[in-house]
């Protein structure tokens, strides 16, 4: 399999899929929906779609149902973007290799950009699946997006900021919750999409766990170690703010053997399940090894 060139199908399916599925920039009001395309459309990894479409993939779907989903959990992943660079929060100036949302717009616009990104998520949900499966798909986008787990992972880690230690349970609730949560959504929606069995739902949750770690992790270390211009965001926050990283309770080079290990864990996950894992391997592979 040429990994590069099927990563890059999976992009440009997304990246049409964006543009399609959500409302052109010149709907009224126009500067709302310039917006919420401008943060959508500076880019980013599409780590998380293109896992929904590969996990479809993966339970034999060969069409382009995935897709809306897809889109939708992108849109949810955008939001929370635009809303962390806020003022309120990290007021941040950089993004995706782009002004932030508020420093482009101003604070209501982006504000609002953010909110109707979320909202137009579960409206694409609701509208591109029968019944049955788009109830299965708001009930686990909605449960990783919410209080208990994106959300509530933003709060403690906004509350872990305001203490001079994070304690190591603290910073497993923050990344468990603010960023392995989407990408466990992203492979138990495409699995609901493929009509994947319960116990293999169960996989995936797990696969998604381990993976969302080992992102984590790898974004910590790169915080640490990479720069600005390749990041495309703030490099050396975490250090500045004097935050509880992996690197911080750990170093790098323990950090990097615990990346592997969750990496290692995601491959032992995918093992369990049926089909051909190769791309969802190699796609883990190359999250730890990413550069941004
Ligand atoms: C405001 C509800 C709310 C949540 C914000 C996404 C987020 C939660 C905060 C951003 C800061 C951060 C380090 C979050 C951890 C998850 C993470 C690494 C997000 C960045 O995701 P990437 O690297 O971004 O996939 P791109 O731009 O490539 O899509």
């Amino acid at each position: 399999m040429d990994f590069a060139a099927e990563l890059k199908r999976q992009v440009t399916r997304i990246d049409r899929g964006l543009d399609q599925l959500v409302p052109p920039a010149a709907t009224r009001p126009a500067r709302l929906h310039t917006a919420m395309r401008y943060s959508l459309e500076a880019g980013g990894k599409r780590l998380r779609p293109v896992l929904v479409l590969a996990t479809a993939e993966l339970f034999g779907v060969e069409d382009d149902s995935a897709l809306a989903a897809a889109v939708a959990i992108e849109c949810i992943h955008t939001y929370s973007l635009i809303h962390d660079d806020l003022p309120c929060m990290d007021n941040d100036d950089l993004r995706r290799g782009r002004p932030t949302a508020h420093r482009q717009f101003d604070e209501a616009t982006a504000l609002l950009a953010g909110d109707a990104l979320l909202t137009h998520a579960f409206a694409l949900l609701a509208g591109n699946y029968p019944d049955n499966l788009a109830g299965a798909l708001v009930r686990e986008l909605a449960a990783a997006a919410g209080s208990r787990r994106l959300i509530g992972g933003q709060m403690e880690d906004l509350l872990a900021e305001k203490k001079s230690d994070a304690t190591g349970d603290e910073l497993e609730f923050i990344h468990l919750n603010k960023t392995a949560a989407m990408i466990e959504a992203a492979l138990v929606m495409g699995g609901l999409i493929g009509g994947a069995n319960e116990d293999a739902i169960g996989t995936l949750r797990r696969a998604g766990r381990h993976l969302g770690l080992a992102f984590q992790i790898v974004d910590d270390i790169l915080d640490a170690t990479a720069d600005t211009a390749t990041l495309g965001k703030t490099a050396g926050k975490d250090a500045k703010a004097g935050k509880t990283t992996y690197v911080r309770l750990h170093g790098i080079d323990a950090s990097q053997r615990l990346a592997q290990a969750q990496t290692e864990a995601v491959f032992a996950a995918l093992r369990a399940l049926p089909g051909d894992t190769t791309f969802l391997d190699r796609f883990a592979d190359a999250l730890i090894h990413r550069q941004k």
